[in-house]
Order: C-alpha cells, then structure tokens, then sequence
C-alpha cells in the first residue's frame, strides 16, 4: 500500500483511536536505535494505554538510551521479542518494517500491526496506518490520540511528549517545529513538570563518554567542496576509547552541518562488521533523497543510510552525491 503524500490523516486519526478502545491488548515497539522520539512515544503512548485500562508491554531492542531511561521507570518493558503473541502491535516512529529490527517480520506475517508515524518516507506498511507528516514527531500524534480519546494528559505523559517533541525538533528549531507544535506545548507545560529539570536531563548535561566522543568526533572533521561539506568519522575503535555507545553519537552530526559555510554534514560511523552508517544534516539541501538513494531514508535535513564496504567507497558514493546536490543547489 503506497500512501499519497500529505493526504489528511483525520480518517486515520479516527481508526487508530477505535482501534486502541475496542482492543484489549497491545506490544509497543519503536525502532532499533532508539531516540527521543522513540522512547517518548512508547512511554506516552504506555500510560496512554493505562489511562484506558488496556493490557500491554513496550518491547525494547536494546536497552534505551540512558539519558531517557527514566521515561520508563515503572513502565512494562519486555526484552523477548515473542511477547507479541497475539497482541496487537503499536509501530511508533519507524518509517519502513526494517527498523523494527527482530520484529519487522510482524509487519507482512497477518499480524495486527497499526503504523504510527511522521516521516515523509514511511512506506505505509502495516494492516493501519497513520502517518501523519505534518506532525513535528510521533509524540504530536500521541498527544492528538489522547486528545481524541479524551485521556488526561497526566505529569508524567506530558513529560514523555515533550521529550519526544523537544528532541525530534531539535528544542524547536527545525522546521517541522509549526504554530501547532507551540499549542500542544503550551497544553503539556500547563500539567505542572520542571522545564529545567528536564531540558537539563534531555540536553544540557554531558556524560564524561559524551565529551570524549565529542572531542575526537571534532578532530576527525574534514571539509570538501570548497567547504560546504563536513564529515566526521567514528570507529568502533573510537567509541571503544571513549568507552561510548550508539547513543553517545546522537547530536553529533550537527557540529558538521553548523559550521558557517557548510550546506551539509556527515557522519560516517564505521563498524567493524564491515558496515558504515551514514549521517546526513543538511541545511537547504534534501538530503532524504540522497540517503534513499544509498538505500535508507529520513527528512529532508535529518537522513541516513548504511553502506557496505570500505570507508574510502562509503565516502566516494557520499560525496560525489552530495556535492551534486549542494551545487544544484547553489545554481537554482
Ligand atoms: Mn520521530
């Protein structure tokens, strides 16, 4: 099933919200590296379904970033991927069955699976959809199905949403961030939780593994193109060194893409599988186009891919693309 392009989801809005009060039983699952996105929305969308007294378990693949670990406190986590049972299954935040990691098979196997997301590349899989691409993040779409729902939005939801809001907009400075964006946070501020508390957990505070990867993340950086493109390189060496995971690369990337002058950043993440993930920040240039291209996906100015092969062929096949298009740009 291909959707068409901003299509208004209200219909959608409207079977998901029947969907989620006639059913009893649900797993929740977001995709495989995890952001704030993600593990806002399984959180809200977990005391979302407590508020309705539905039965439920969130399934991680991994453990979750440590910096929104907290979200979950309380919560029901399953690490068994055979918990779906006959659940039905929540996709939140995932563009395409491959980021559901071990459970993408649920998405073509007859399983009850509802797709709920914002990516402009989400491929529409699933018995229901609701992509919603007007939506800053997949916690907006929460936010409106408790809204629909008539579920009060408790402390520790709106917690939840503004870490998936705040995060995926980048503290509301990307353009995604829209007028609605402000109302719905004006409606989550109004439940009573600490701005500062959380924005200083969720941005400001830097691990000691943080900062190492940072440093070196910086010295790696390189320009190309007459300057308008930085890219950066981290090995599993590297993340080793700085005794770092994944989730310490998150927000890296952008120190490229910041650079006065640069149109794009990259981050080329090498592992020793013989993979290397690739990052794309971009400032005008639509850089999902370039990572669906390579195989991968994302928004105009957040996307990203994996490659196979060596580091200096990961680069080439990048470069050559991105210098097109920041040059296209350039002459438009
Ligand atoms: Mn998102």
């Amino acid at each position: 099933m291909k959707r068409a392009k901003n299509s208004h989801p209200e219909d959608e809005y409207n079977g998901v919200a029947e969907v989620l009060r006639r059913e009893d039983s649900f797993l929740l699952v977001s995709h495989i590296n995890p952001d704030g996105d993600s593990i806002g929305s399984l959180a809200a969308m977990s005391l979302l379904l407590s508020r309705l007294e539905k039965e439920h378990l969130i399934y991680l693949h991994d453990e979750a970033p440590e910096r929104y670990r907290f979200l979950l406190t309380g919560l029901p986590v399953t690490r068994d991927a055979a918990a779906a049972g006959n659940r039905v299954v929540l996709a939140l935040d995932s563009s395409d069955p491959a980021r559901l990691g071990q459970l993408q098979g649920l998405a073509g196997d007859g399983s009850y699976l509802v797709n709920i997301d914002h990516h402009v590349s989400n491929t529409g899989y699933g018995r229901i959809s609701l992509v919603d691409t007007r939506a800053a993040a997949t916690g907006e779409i929460i936010y409106r199905l408790a809204r629909l729902l008539q579920v009060e939005i408790s402390t520790k939801m709106a917690e939840a949403l503004y870490t998936s809001i705040s995060t995926d907009t980048g503290s509301f400075k990307y353009d995604s961030t829209t007028e609605e964006t402000f109302r719905i946070m004006a409606d989550l501020l109004g439940t009573g939780f600490s701005l500062r508390k959380l924005s200083l957990k969720l941005f400001d505070e830097m691990s000691p593994s943080g900062l190492c990867l940072l440093r070196a993340g910086l010295q790696s950086m390189v320009f190309t193109a007459e300057n308008k493109i930085a890219s950066m390189t981290v090995t599993d060496a590297v993340l080793a060194a700085c005794r770092a995971g994944e989730e310490h690369l998150d927000g890296l990337v952008n120190y490229a893409v910041n650079v006065k002058g640069v149109e794009v950043g990259l981050l080329f993440r090498v592992k020793e599988s013989g993979e290397i993930k690739v990052g794309f920040r971009s400032k005008r240039v639509d850089v999902s186009k370039i990572a669906g291209s390579l195989g991968g996906g994302g928004h105009k100015k957040a996307a990203g891919c994996t490659i196979k092969g060596s580091l200096k062929e990961a680069r080439a096949k990048v470069l050559v693309r991105v210098a097109r298009a920041v040059y296209d740009k350039d002459r438009a």
